[in-house]
């Protein structure tokens, strides 16, 4: 079965100030959109592979065919990525939106980077050092949180890593509002994270 958008779980303008709801509309319904018909033409063939998750899919590439595998992997990724990511935020000022970290992952953050703010210092700096295009993650592994970037649309599922918070830092995510400051919307962003999504990642990270 073709992959198919899923819809946005908020209104496109619901992230403004911080997201500016034209950004919102060319990346969800063009760029994601784009990711999901790439890689549906890759796995028409493929009905076995096809019936799988995206995620599935990337947790093992060696089994998707060579000549499909480049397409899988940044396409499929592109799917998987943004699927995970219009769930990571909502709308600021709502309960469980921005602030500070609620919950399990708000204790484990504590524990692992001393502080929310110095977590946040860690996460935009390496994020903000991604060379190009790609992504910051936060991932759960040995006992820890552990801030990582991946290139283009690699996921850390192909790392056998479960991605627990994810920012998007390809130009197309804040080019129209923030142009070349990366750094600007890597801190504004904090103010539309889900806690309460990724409380729910952190329990499957740790599964
Ligand atoms: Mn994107």
């Amino acid at each position: 079965m073709a992959y198919e958008l899923p819809p946005l779980p908020y209104d496109y303008a619901a992230l403004e100030p911080f997201i500016d709801a034209e950004t919102m509309h060319l990346h969800h319904d063009k760029h994601h959109q784009a990711y999901i018909n790439n890689v549906n033409a890759a796995l028409a063939n493929h009905p076995d592979l096809a019936a799988k998750s995206a995620d599935d899919l990337l947790r093992d590439l060696n089994a998707v065919p060579e000549d499909i595998r480049t397409t899988v992997r940044n396409n499929g990724g592109g799917h998987s990525n943004h699927s995970a990511f219009w769930l990571l935020m909502g709308k600021p000022g709502t309960p469980g939106i921005g602030g500070e970290p609620t919950g399990a992952i708000g204790k484990q953050i504590s524990s692992d980077f001393g502080d929310f703010e110095a977590f946040k210092k860690t996460f935009n700096e390496t994020t903000a050092k991604q060379f190009g295009s790609g992504w910051g993650w936060l991932v759960f592994t040995g006992g820890k949180l552990k801030v990582i970037t991946t290139a283009n649309q690699d996921s850390p599922l192909s790392h056998g890593l479960y991605p627990i918070l994810g920012n998007d830092v390809w130009e197309h995510a804040y080019y129209l509002k923030y142009q070349n400051r990366r750094p600007e919307y890597l801190a504004a962003w904090w103010n539309v994270v889900n806690w309460a999504e990724v409380n729910k990642r952190f329990e499957k990270a740790k599964a």
